[in-house]
């Protein structure tokens, strides 16, 4: 059965780190947008797994920052920021009631938004909160996994799902001028529309259907003729706290 991950939102999150040009979230806007995304995961026919909220850390309902499953284990990560770290540790029981759980370990750093798995090759950003260190040691995990490692170096945003968005395992959604696209070998790239900038976010399902942010109509548009269905969400308290789609789940597609 397909399985999401999501973790509640805490009553902290309006002290969620947001970058400069941010403003704090709206906490029960949150928790409505939230649930929202958990009933359309559950449409989808995920069976839905949810990790309490943990008030000492605002971010937690970003959960995808917190585990990677690859192929057969799962890797926790350790977040580039120090005051993410503490969220790592009840994902990481949840995951190895299921399967085995490699850790990654200092001076590493990597966030779960860095990573991109599209069939066998995993694209990882290199961010303020992803470094060498990390990247090496996910590569290592990756081979065990018969997978490859590319890394991408990311600018002006805060993981690279930031900027390359997947809407399926052959399309991605870039916004221009983030990442060096003559490292998104064989994907076919479609721009984020120019007035949308960093508005545009999706999260592809099991079934093919993908969820998209509401606030990003016309990047929406220039998908259609792709042939997926496309089911638009307003999360824009999540945005506020930078984050997006893929954010607040981690899911097994098995
Ligand atoms: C942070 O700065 O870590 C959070 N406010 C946002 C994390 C978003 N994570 C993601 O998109 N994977």
């Amino acid at each position: 059965m397909p399985t999401a991950l999501l973790r509640e939102v805490a009553d902290t999150f309006d002290r969620a780190i947001v970058s400069e040009s941010g403003r704090p979230p709206d906490v029960a806007l949150a928790r409505a947008q939230h649930g929202r995304y958990k009933d359309l995961l559950g449409d989808a026919g995920y069976v839905i797994e949810v990790v309490a909220a943990d008030n000492a850390h605002p971010d937690c309902v970003f959960i995808e920052d917190t585990a990677v499953v690859l192929g057969e284990v799962a890797v926790a990560t350790r977040p580039g920021a120090d005051a993410r770290r503490g969220e790592v540790e009840p994902v990481a029981g949840l995951l190895e009631t299921r399967m085995a759980v490699s850790r990654i370990e200092a001076p590493g750093t990597i966030d779960g938004g860095d990573v991109m798995v599209l069939g066998d090759t995993v694209y990882v950003g290199r961010s303020a909160r992803t470094n060498d260190d990390g990247i090496a040691q996910f590569d290592a995990i990756a081979r065990s996994q018969g997978m490859s490692v590319k890394p991408v170096p990311v600018r002006e945003v805060l993981h690279l799902k930031s900027a390359v968005i997947p809407v399926s395992n052959t399309t991605v959604v870039v916004t221009p001028g983030t990442v060096d696209e003559s490292l998104l070998t064989g994907l076919r790239i479609i721009h984020e529309a120019p007035h949308e900038r960093h508005a545009f976010s999706a999260l592809p399902m099991w079934n093919e259907n993908v969820l998209v942010t509401e606030s990003a109509p016309a990047t929406t548009e220039s998908l259609n003729g792709l042939g997926l269905t496309l089911i638009p969400i307003d999360v824009s308290e999540i945005q506020a706290a930078d984050g997006g789609l893929t954010c607040m789940s981690i899911l097994m597609s098995d």
